[in-house]
């Protein structure tokens, strides 16, 4: 029986051709590691390939908006100019010095971004205010730039609610979240060419 909760029954979608960026915080790296492992397992099984998958760091959460936007401009920027530039050119340099980059292979712009972040409660409210911004920030970046941006931020109240999420903890039975953001962004690509 399918389960209430999660995306409902399971579709299958072909990411052949598509070019996914994952771009991840490095706080909580354990939960985070486990995170974008579990989303690029379901890329690649649905068929987007190694050479199409680009994974790129920020520090935190909060800077997961800027990262996302300054990494599809820089994508887009990229296919318009037929040149290729190396993502962390893209998050060192503005959109203007991206046009003259050293050329390698020309690549398309991104057809989807999993923006991946764990939040843990502390006792201030710095995790309030985090979890609010990146939540709008990556909503404008996918609703300005027109990009899928898949929302992986954890917002858990303990490190085990994290590591639970995140498929380390057996015992609970709950899965890789990172899996559903995979499988999110194959389904997201794939549609958004179709809904052109
Ligand atoms: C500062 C901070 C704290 C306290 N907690 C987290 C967290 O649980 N998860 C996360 O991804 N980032 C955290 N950060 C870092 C901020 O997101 C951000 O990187 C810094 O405030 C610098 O802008």
């Amino acid at each position: 029986m399918t389960p209430i909760k999660g995306p409902g029954a399971a579709q299958t979608h072909d990411g052949t051709g598509l070019r996914v960026a994952i771009v991840h915080a490095r706080w909580n790296e354990k939960i985070i590691d486990a995170l974008v492992a579990g989303a690029k397992k379901q890329l690649l099984a649905a068929g987007v390939t190694e050479e199409n998958i680009t994974v790129e760091t920020v520090p935190g959460s909060y800077e997961l908006p800027i990262g996302v936007q300054r990494l599809y401009a820089g994508s887009q920027v990229q296919a318009s100019a037929g040149e290729g530039i190396s993502a962390s050119d893209l998050l060192s340099s503005s959109t203007t010095d991206l046009k003259s980059s050293p050329t390698t292979a020309p690549k398309k712009a991104f057809d989807a971004i999993i923006a991946i972040g764990v939040l843990i409660k502390g006792s201030t409210m710095h995790f309030e205010y985090i979890a609010d911004a990146v939540s709008h920030g990556l909503m404008r970046v996918q609703l300005d730039s027109g990009v899928p941006v898949i929302f992986g931020l954890l917002t858990v109240l303990t490190e085990e609610q994290g590591l639970e999420r995140a498929g380390l903890v057996a015992s609970s039975g709950m899965h890789n979240h990172g899996e559903d953001w995979g499988s999110a962004a194959v389904e997201l690509g794939v549609k958004r060419r179709e809904w052109l």
